[in-house]
């Protein structure tokens, strides 16, 4: 269901929700990232020697929002000020309205999430939840970068076999104006039969930078 989150003991709806994110949450437990980086970081996903290939393509995007800043300092300058910056692994959880159990303080510069929120969402008005959760820890201002599957109905990982919500762009661009985010850029990469390996049913790739308003 669409709309704000229900309250605790808001009926019905809250309980077959609960269920199928444990189904989701049993799922992960069997997830083998091992095999899951096999199958979408190595040949024939991740072949360099071709521009076309997926894994070069959503480097190009990410590289190109990254580079679009002011400065234009060097990227090893921009490795060794991040590495610098890296402080701590945090537990998240989508789902929830606070994902991190406590406000996040001062508020998060930018977001990035790849392949998450549509993986871990049984459906498309829990997709745009979440994403409305992930995006409160922004700053107004704040930026989200986001790459992710559409049309996606599983994936496999090692023995695990995981469900996905199968999300059109239109998903995406809703899920983004609703959770108050002004786009800047939105691109998808179909993905070709050569890489249909039968890891997952992806159509096709999207990437989106979408920001924060500024405060009035
Ligand atoms: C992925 Cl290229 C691609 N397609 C579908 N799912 C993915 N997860 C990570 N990369």
């Amino acid at each position: 269901t669409a709309g704000p989150d229900p309250a605790p003991g808001a009926g019905a709806n809250l309980v077959i929700r609960d269920g199928r994110l444990a189904a989701v949450r049993e799922g992960y437990e069997r997830f083998d990232p091992r095999a899951y980086l096999q199958n979408n970081y190595v040949p024939p996903r991740a072949d360099f020697s071709s521009e076309d290939c997926v894994v070069p393509w959503k480097l190009r995007c990410l590289a190109e929002t990254f580079a679009s800043g002011e400065g234009v300092e060097p990227w090893q300058e921009k490795e060794r000020r991040l590495r610098g910056r890296l402080r701590r692994i945090l537990p998240i959880d989508v789902h929830r309205p606070d994902p991190l159990g406590s406000p996040l303080r001062p508020p998060a510069d930018a977001l990035l999430s790849a392949f998450c929120l549509e993986a871990v969402s049984p459906d498309r008005a829990t997709f745009a939840r979440a994403l409305g959760h992930v995006g409160s820890l922004l700053r107004p201002g704040g930026h989200a970068v986001l790459l992710g599957a559409l049309g996606e109905s599983f994936y496999l990982a090692g023995a695990a076999r995981l469900p996905v919500v199968p999300l059109a762009e239109d998903d995406v661009r809703g899920a983004l104006a609703g959770a108050g985010f002004v786009l800047r850029r939105f691109c998808s990469y179909a993905m070709p039969p050569a890489l249909r390996t039968g890891v997952d049913d992806v159509d096709s790739v999207f990437f989106a930078h979408a920001q924060k308003p500024m405060e009035a």
